[in-house]
């Protein structure tokens, strides 16, 4: 019996689902069952590939069926939550369909998540396991998942991929081919939460977006339609797989859908990119700007890879300056699709026969007929067609609540149902949108979602300051980078390093810490006495172009 999570989830209405089910967005299946189809028609296909290691689609399945039965051998039920932070390898790809398959369902960190991150989400969705590797660039995350399995009575099993030790569960035994008889699983249905996605933090932690299996089905496969993707694809997936955007927009998932091949690679890094798109022929894959622009920038160099194969580069996260989108085609010779998602569902697109001019300048259109966006002002009054707005949107993939979060979702969502993105966007005469700022308090790390609340309590916590405003400061690689003014208390003393220091000890993910800190005597304050957020976002930019942000 699969043991469906009912509490603090929010549901579509039953007149939408009757929609989207009656539109035929909604399958009504699992994805794992609509993953097994694929592999059925597919069996001897390259499914997915880790440097040396390949694996068929007959191969994948068995291997995750195996490791399916090996959690409910541990105890773990279906409807159990367990918390994956693995890197991009294998073990990924086989423990995610494994959780699918099985009605397990994953919480997805990323590989940067620390303690403070951890011990929230697996308080938060009362995990009952963790999976890590041993040891990844130089942290030890198997030491860390023990002491939170300590501290948190819920969290029983630790599995480690890579080299588990004393005591814990090894994932590469988990994952490891079948033995024996396949066993008997139970398909979750179509409406029950598949997994669980992590929100880019807009106020506090990271807040938990559950995700249907037909929602995020459809997201896929939708994805994957809007991507050219078919049987033949061969999706490079470099930055974390974990993360939305790579993992079914259309990324690992849209890319199984689809019958293509799935290759994981650690890093985006140029020199191991390139070589794994000439080697694998990659077909598709997806990046953040900066990376777009180191691949660029490799490329102007005169590395010489081979990189034919390459169809369709997709850039999302954060928004492409239309200059450097320009240059995507002519460097790396095929075709960019700007990508405008987030992990609560809505995903805009270029189309890849849209004119040139579109794809560099703007940021698509929503790819699903299903999906309604609405461009409001501060009263919630719609804009004029010239105007730009803040972006609010419903669908088909489209949660309506955050999980477990009754008190946020009063704030991110209307009555009527539509998520607010806190994204400020304008649409253009024919259609798509161009994201122009956001009305929301976060700092877009070259894709990595900071949220200021967080940094802000943390600087409180662990240094003497009275007063703490964290702000993006522009940054010509990563768009923004985290900029904290702060006034300490009298006699105390504080510098960058040291605030680092202490705030990574705090247990936060390392993206999350300054990288400038302004000292002052004062912050400004709106005329309601609030810290004046623009001021000092404009404060620092002014610096930023006199090019007075080096080192500092
Ligand atoms: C993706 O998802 P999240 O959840 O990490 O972040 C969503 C937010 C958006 O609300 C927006 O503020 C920003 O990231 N964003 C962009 C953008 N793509 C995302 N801002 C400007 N231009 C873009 N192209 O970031 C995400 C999820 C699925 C696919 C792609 C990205």
């Amino acid at each position: 019996m699969v043991r469906p999570i009912t509490d603090g989830f929010v549901p579509w209405s039953q007149e939408e689902s009757e929609r989207y089910r009656r539109a035929g967005w909604w399958a009504g299946r699992s994805l794992g069952d609509e993953l097994w189809d694929v592999a059925a028609n597919r069996a001897e296909h390259p499914a997915l590939v880790d440097g040396d290691i390949r694996l068929t689609y007959a191969e994948l399945a068995a291997r995750s069926d195996a490791a399916a039965g090996r959690l409910l051998d541990l105890g773990l039920e279906p409807g159990d939550r367990l918390l994956v932070q693995l890197p991009n390898t294998w073990h990924f790809v086989v423990l995610s369909l494994a959780c699918l398959r099985t009605g397990v369902v994953p919480i997805m960190a990323l590989p940067a998540h620390r303690e403070l991150e951890l011990a929230h989400l697996a308080q938060l969705s009362e995990a009952r396991g963790i999976a890590v590797p041993s040891v990844w660039r130089g942290f030890d995350h198997q030491a860390l998942a023990g002491k939170l399995a300590d501290a948190l009575p819920d969290l029983e099993h630790v599995l480690v991929a890579g080299g588990a030790r004393d005591g814990s569960i090894d994932l590469d035994v988990v994952c490891a081919g079948p033995e024996g008889r396949p066993p008997e699983l139970a398909s979750p249905s179509g409406g029950d939460i598949a997994l669980f996605l992590l929100s880019g933090g807009t106020t506090g932690l990271p807040k938990l977006i559950s995700r249907t299996h037909q929602d995020y089905a459809y997201n896929a496969r939708c994805s994957a339609v809007t991507s050219g993707m078919s049987g033949d694809t061969v999706y490079l997936a470099a930055l974390p797989a974990s993360h939305n955007f790579a993992l079914a927009c259309p990324g690992v998932l849209g890319t199984l859908l689809s019958g293509g091949t799935v290759v994981m690679l650690a890093s985006p890094e140029p020199a191991g990119a390139f070589a794994t798109i000439a080697r694998e022929h990659v077909t598709h894959t997806a990046v953040v700007p900066a990376v777009a622009q180191r691949w660029m920038e490799r490329r102007e160099q005169g590395a010489g890879d081979d990189l034919s194969s390459l169809e369709v580069l997709q850039v999302g996260g954060a928004r492409i300056a239309d200059e450097l989108a320009r240059r995507v085609t002519p460097l790396l010779g095929c075709t960019l699709q700007q990508v405008f998602g987030m992990a609560e569902g809505l995903i805009n697109m270029t189309r890849l026969d849209d004119p040139p001019d579109v794809i560099c300048s703007t940021q698509g259109r929503p790819m699903s007929p299903g999906d309604e966006v609405r461009l409001v002002d501060i009263e919630g009054r719609g804009v004029g067609p010239d105007e730009s707005g803040l972006l609010l949107t419903r669908g088909p993939y489209t949660p309506r609540g955050y999980y477990r979060a009754e008190e946020q979702n009063a704030r991110a969502f209307t009555p009527e149902g539509w998520y607010r993105s806190g994204d400020v966007c304008r649409t253009t005469p024919e259609g798509n949108l161009v994201v122009e700022g956001r009305d929301k308090d976060i700092i877009n790390r070259g894709g990595e979602k900071v949220s200021a609340e967080v940094v802000e309590n943390l600087a409180y916590q662990v240094a003497d300051v009275r007063e703490a405003a964290a702000v993006a400061m522009p940054d010509p690689v990563l768009g923004e980078r985290v900029c904290l003014y702060a006034v300490l208390r009298p006699g105390a003393s504080l510098d960058l390093t040291s605030l680092r220091a202490r705030m990574t000890e705090a247990g936060v993910a390392a993206y999350m810490l300054p990288e400038r800190l302004e000292l002052c005597d004062e912050i400004p304050k709106t005329q309601v006495g609030k810290i004046d957020k623009k001021a000092l976002r404009e404060r620092v930019a002014r610096l930023a172009a006199a090019g007075e942000l080096s080192a500092h």
